[in-house]
């Protein structure tokens, strides 16, 4: 350490290692934010208690100088005087180091005071962050204070020359541990404040209490069940449904500042908040949702019991246009589907869904709000973290998965599975059960049928459906015969339409051939 003045280049980077190292501070305070529960970051919180702090009429001119910009430029504020208190921390540091950990600890005693006006924070987390903060501080100014003064020529037996404090070689060794400390602090930082978002919409989720539904949707009795040991069961729990999108990381949605706008062929472009959604009138709808994705005998498929606004009256407050043609979901990370707007209006359960299953959406599955259109495959309607609804034309707009390949339309075709027994499965001869379910969401299952080899078709036991948009399960009793056997499936719908035997892959617009399972009769 430096015990006189330091010279002028020493001092200038003495300076930079302080706003480094106030960084590195301020950034480790992030991540222990986010890391402990009751944890707040200590720059909110510190920009927080100068709004709560300022006159009324500073607040007035700050938002008409800098309008919905004036959050980011107090936080902008707040990070520019903690660097020049760094600067200063850094010119300390290069006297005496344990001059700078005072200043770094004063700086903490800040935040944690700051924090106290935060009611989601505990005083025990605060003072967590704030001495991880000063902790992360204090060692990176070390660090900083250690490269600015190292002179590498010196390490050879050569006494250095005046002038050789700001050699190249030097230069290069502080600046390559600033830079390390700015990667720090900015790694730590998002690392934090995802992790604190988490947490927060964790919260709000939890907290969320959704007004009851005008007129509840019927609970699944013992009717909906075959009774059959390892059928899928008739209600997907929300643990176990299926998941699929293109999010990286899944958004995390603030429920309070978040809108649903309904936009382009409209009367009445609309903005509302979550309560005025709800406030709109929720109904409930068992739907069974499905991947266009999902293989013959796949899993991308599930119902629930969704809880949401009419798509139609949403429409309605707003004014479709005519001719406008197309119903675009769009999410708060860009991805969006289409729909024919007659799908809002035809009289199927089309809905803004905001609960599944009796909760709040989860995180995965669109919280808060999403899109649940029965009879349709999910990548063309079910869009999740819904944030604007776009009428146009079919012909003006092609949703996400349209320029990849898929189809425009996605009606869901009709399918049956096989659950038991599983394909590979040895069974004993004699009566065996065969079940699994099927689906034709929006028209029904009116029959399924089971197929040994190349014998005839039997029709299986179907068990009851709370509506036509949900899947049906189905049971068939056979007798056994010692031998491999192939036992296939295939359903009808209300229509009289049997599904077709011809193989076809997802792509473009859905699986189709007949599930067939192969089973070992001892
Ligand atoms: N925002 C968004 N919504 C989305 C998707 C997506 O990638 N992003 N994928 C869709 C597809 S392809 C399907 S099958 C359903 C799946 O919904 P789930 O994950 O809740 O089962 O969500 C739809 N909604
Ligand atoms: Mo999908």
């Amino acid at each position: 350490m430096v015990a006189s003045s330091p010279p002028a280049p020493l001092g200038r980077r003495a300076a930079l290692g302080g706003v480094v190292a106030t960084g590195v501070a301020l950034g480790v305070g992030e991540l222990a934010a986010g890391l402990l529960p009751a944890g707040v970051s200590p720059v909110l919180a510190v920009g927080a208690a100068v709004i709560d702090a300022v006159p009324p009429q500073v607040k007035d001119l700050a938002i008409r100088w800098f309008g919905t910009a004036d959050k980011a430029v107090l936080i902008g504020g707040v990070l520019v005087l903690s660097s020049a208190f760094g600067a200063g921390l850094g010119l300390l540091g290069a006297r005496r180091l344990l001059w700078a950990a005072v200043g770094f600890a004063a700086f903490g005693v800040v935040g944690v005071l700051a924090s106290t006006g935060d009611p989601r924070a505990s005083l025990a987390a605060a003072a967590g962050v704030a001495a991880a903060a000063v902790l992360a501080g204090v060692v990176a100014l070390r660090a900083l204070l250690r490269a600015a003064a190292r002179h590498p020529q010196r390490r050879g037996d050569r006494r250095p020359d005046v002038g050789e404090v700001a050699s190249a070689a030097d230069r290069r060794a502080f600046l390559t541990t600033a830079v390390s400390g700015l990667a720090v602090a900015a790694v730590s930082a998002t690392i934090g404040r995802s992790l604190f978002r988490r947490a927060g919409v964790a919260t709000a989720r939890a907290a969320l209490v959704l007004p009851q539904p005008t007129g509840r949707a019927p609970s699944p009795g013992p009717a909906v069940r075959v009774g059959v040991e390892g059928v899928t069961p008739y209600v997907t729990p929300n643990e176990s449904f299926y998941r699929i999108d293109t999010a990286l990381s899944v958004p995390r949605v603030d429920v309070d500042t978040w809108r649903l706008r309904v936009t382009g062929e409209v009367e009445r472009p609309l903005e509302l908040t979550f309560d005025e959604l709800v406030d709109v009138g929720l109904v409930e709808h068992w739907t069974t949702l499905t991947c266009v994705s999902n293989e013959v005998g796949g899993h991308l498929i599930g119902n629930a019991l969704w809880r949401g606004v009419p798509l139609r009256r949403v429409l309605d407050l707003a004014g479709v246009r005519a001719g406008a043609t197309q119903v675009v979901g769009r999410s708060v990370d860009g991805w969006t589907a289409g729909f024919p707007t007659q799908a809002a209006y035809d009289g199927r359960a089309a809905m803004v869904a905001v609960a599944m299953n009796g909760e709040p959406l989860p995180v995965e599955h669109g919280f808060p709000a999403r899109l649940v259109v029965p009879g349709l495959y999910g990548y063309v309607s079910a869009t999740k973290w819904l944030t604007e609804i776009e009428l146009t034309t079919l012909e003006a707009f092609d949703a996400y998965w349209i320029p990849r390949g898929w189809a425009k339309f996605g009606p869901v075709k009709t399918q049956s599975r096989i659950d038991v027994p599983r394909s590979g499965a040895t069974v004993a001869a004699g009566e065996v059960a065969v079940a699994g379910v099927a689906w034709a969401q929006g028209r029904g299952v009116a029959d399924v049928e089971v197929q040994v080899d190349d014998g005839p078709w039997a029709p299986a036991r179907l068990a009851g459906v709370l509506n036509d948009d949900t899947w049906r399960q189905w049971a068939w009793s056979w007798q056994a015969t010692p031998g491999r056997h192939l036992l296939r499936v295939r359903a009808t719908d209300d229509r009289g339409e049997t599904q077709t035997s011809a193989v076809a892959p997802p792509a473009p617009d859905g699986a189709t051939g007949w599930h067939t399972v192969s089973v070992e009769v001892a």
